[in-house]
């Protein structure tokens, strides 16, 4: 018995989705436009979670070229079925509805290899695979609704799935629009099987404040569904802004080798006013039956700060996604790049990496030269060992990134005589504002220490100059810029090295010695 403290995965994991073999559970989050794609958890005892690999981690799996922030893979689902893991999951291209969709990916080993994707050929986001014990699958998801009563309407469908060609079969059917008539985006539809009973949860009111968890449930598969008069079965709408989580939604149930019942969801934790800069993060909650209900975080209501895992061994093990400190070498699997592999980026060199500048900017729905990590610590500082020798306009630094049109910068560039300085830069809804600059002296190529201090709401942008001499704080950028409630889409903030030359044409191998992140208390 042990008690694990919530959030299990700090920082942006959201839409977790959770299976069980045997006495491992596996966990898989959505990913976005970063690569490699789908991180892939396994944990025995729910609240210590090693990464073991990616769904998407080769060149090829997937195109994301032109996908832009936000924008990528979306909600999916793992499911274990006769030796074979399945993954459901959406590529979004909000620009162009024919590009992408719905696919599948199957695995025996969940660390992968996976399959390339089997498209779908359907329409909508958040689908979901359930295999019953009748031998059958059904694929479901959510959609919008073809002549909607009320705006964002959606109805969860279900089809399906022959197992021998992974092609969807049948007719299709409406299961759900939602427990609130009016509430937008019925989403994160998954079903069980209990008891003879078939369940369907889905996750409705937008993946913000009104986020909540109802339950439904059906003699067949294919319906009719009735809801829980009790929903929402969980959320935390009711209880305002001025609370340590919200937005509590998208759930998905496993059950322990015990028999107990858990959820694993999504939710947020603000700080520093009605921001959430660490994005929506994976949260366990305990799950009882009564009278053939569900029943999330029973004689509570809500989501626990800290669970008793009866199976968990006591004291849990940091979780392996929060407690690392020091040097991230390029062998962690925390490394992401922006619509690309860290490896078409960068070539690992020692503990740190060659950065070749490219053209491209964080601005642009492109490739940049970014290295990023997920900001999991409200307080924590992240510092960025660089050198590089750079043409006039140049430059190599650290960014901290939610999106093209809303990043900051802290990078060193050249001018035409060579001479070095340290630019801060707040890109603001697309519109770059200069924070600071420094001078730099020391030799043109020599390393600089670039550190950004996130203190609260504060991201303090720090240059420990050559030759070690003292810390200068170059600007401060405000953090309640910079988390979705700000600027919209649904992704916490990634800080890394970055290099650019700004549109020209180089040949600039920038040189990131070492990256370090570093949590405060
Ligand atoms: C995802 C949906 C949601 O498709 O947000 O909170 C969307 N839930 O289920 C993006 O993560």
């Amino acid at each position: 018995m042990s008690l694990v403290a919530n959030p299990v995965l700090p920082g942006c994991y959201p839409d977790p989705t959770v299976c069980r073999v045997g006495d491992t559970f596996y966990l898989v989050t959505s990913t976005f436009e970063y690569l490699p794609g789908l991180p892939v958890f396994r944990s025995t005892d729910l609240a210590s979670w090693e990464q073991v690999g990616h769904v998407v981690d080769r060149p090829g799996q997937l195109d994301y070229s032109g996908i832009a922030s936000s924008g990528g893979l979306y909600a999916p689902t793992l499911r274990h079925h006769d030796g074979v893991f399945y993954l459901v999951c959406t590529l979004v291209d909000q620009r162009d509805d024919s590009r992408g969709g719905n696919f599948l990916m199957t695995a025996t080993d969940p660390a992968g290899p996976w399959s390339d994707p089997h498209w779908l050929g359907v329409s909508g986001i958040d689908p979901s695979i359930f295999f019953d014990d009748d031998g059958r699958a059904w694929v479901h998801g959510t959609r919008l609704v073809a002549e909607p009563e009320w705006y964002h309407q959606t109805e969860v469908w279900l089809r399906e799935l022959d197992l021998a060609t992974l092609e969807l079969v049948g007719p299709e059917h409406v299961l759900w629009t939602g427990a609130v008539r009016g509430a937008v985006w019925a989403e994160g539809p998954h079903l069980y099987k209990v008891d003879g009973t078939y369940y369907l949860l889905a996750a409705e009111g937008g993946t913000e404040i009104h986020h909540a968890i109802s339950v439904a449930r059906a003699e067949t598969v294919t319906g009719p569904y009735v809801g829980n008069k009790g929903n929402p079965v969980l959320t935390h709408r009711h209880l305002g802004r001025g609370v340590d989580v919200v937005g509590v939604g998208h759930a998905d149930l496993t059950q322990g080798p015990d028999g107990s019942w858990w959820a694993v969801l999504l939710a947020m934790r603000p700080y520093g006013g009605y921001h959430y800069n660490l994005g929506r993060e994976t949260f366990l909650v305990p799950v009882t039956w009564e009278d053939g209900w569900p029943v999330f975080a029973p004689g509570v209501g809500r989501v626990p700060a800290e669970v008793e895992v009866p199976f968990a061994p006591a004291p849990v093990p940091g979780a392996a996604q929060g407690a690392t400190s020091g040097v991230v070498e390029p062998g962690d699997l925390r490394w992401t790049a922006v619509r690309a592999l860290p490896s078409a980026v960068a070539t690992p060199c020692g503990e740190g990496w060659e950065l070749p500048l490219r053209p491209t900017t964080l601005a642009d729905v492109d490739v940049p030269s970014f290295l990023g990590l997920r900001q999991q610590h409200r307080d924590v500082d992240v510092r960025v060992v660089v050198a590089a020798d750079l043409a006039p306009g140049e430059e190599v630094g650290l960014a901290v990134r939610q999106s093209e049109r809303d990043h900051v910068l802290l990078v060193v560039t050249a001018d035409e005589g060579g001479a070095r300085r340290v630019v801060a830069t707040h890109v603001h809804g697309g519109v770059a504002t200069q924070l600071g600059e420094l001078r730099l002296d020391g030799a043109a190529d020599g390393a600089v220490t670039l550190v950004v201090q996130a203190r609260d709401q504060d991201y303090r942008l720090v240059v420990v100059g050559t030759g070690g001499s003292s810390a200068t704080t170059v600007a401060v950028a405000d953090g309640r810029t910079l988390d979705t409630v700000a600027t919209g889409g649904f992704l916490g903030l990634w800080m890394g090295a970055y290099a650019s030359s700004g549109g020209r044409p180089t040949s600039t191998v920038a040189r990131v010695e070492r990256v370090e992140y570093v949590p405060l208390g």
